[in-house]
């Protein structure tokens, strides 16, 4: 075989290869939409609260919402806490919190796993206004959107 028939022969075999290489680009492409659909219906999935009673609250990355609520001194106060994101986030892996530690009002440190919930009470015996917030992403404490505001009067 001359060196041109062999150049040849090798640029057919290489013609050949490439419907399967487009094959598996568009396998590869319906792969990673499917992924980021998985994630965009996965996240706007929504929990029912289990206590229907209690406060309804969701804490996802965009914060808690409800992100103020009022209490009164000596009435307890039950929160159905609700994380709809799940566990791709890649911050905190989708874990939050609620932290609300002050002296007089309560002692919670409750996580909610990705796309599960929480029931707590706590009652609060003093008046004033109290900062709760996550703890577990974003930076925790300084991140503006993790705080909620504990109204007591
Ligand atoms: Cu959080």
């Amino acid at each position: 075989m001359s060196r041109l028939k062999k150049h040849k022969a090798r640029k057919e075999k290489q013609e050949k290869k490439r419907p399967y290489m487009s094959i598996l680009f568009i396998i590869i492409v319906i792969a990673i939409f499917g992924a980021a659909l998985y994630l965009i219906i996965s996240k706007s999935a929504s929990l029912e609260p289990v206590n229907k009673d209690a406060i309804k609250m969701t804490i996802s990355m965009a914060g808690f919402e409800p992100n103020i609520i009022r209490a009164k001194v000596g009435q307890p106060v039950t929160i159905n806490l609700i994380n709809p994101d799940n566990s791709m986030h890649t911050d905190g892996g989708g874990i939050h919190n609620f932290y609300l530690k002050e002296p007089g009002v309560s002692n919670v440190n409750i996580t909610v796993q990705p796309e599960s919930q929480k029931v707590f009470t706590f009652t609060p015996t003093q008046a004033g206004e109290y900062q709760w917030y996550c703890d577990s992403c974003c930076g925790g404490k300084e991140n503006p959107n993790m705080h909620g505001t504990l109204i007591v009067a």
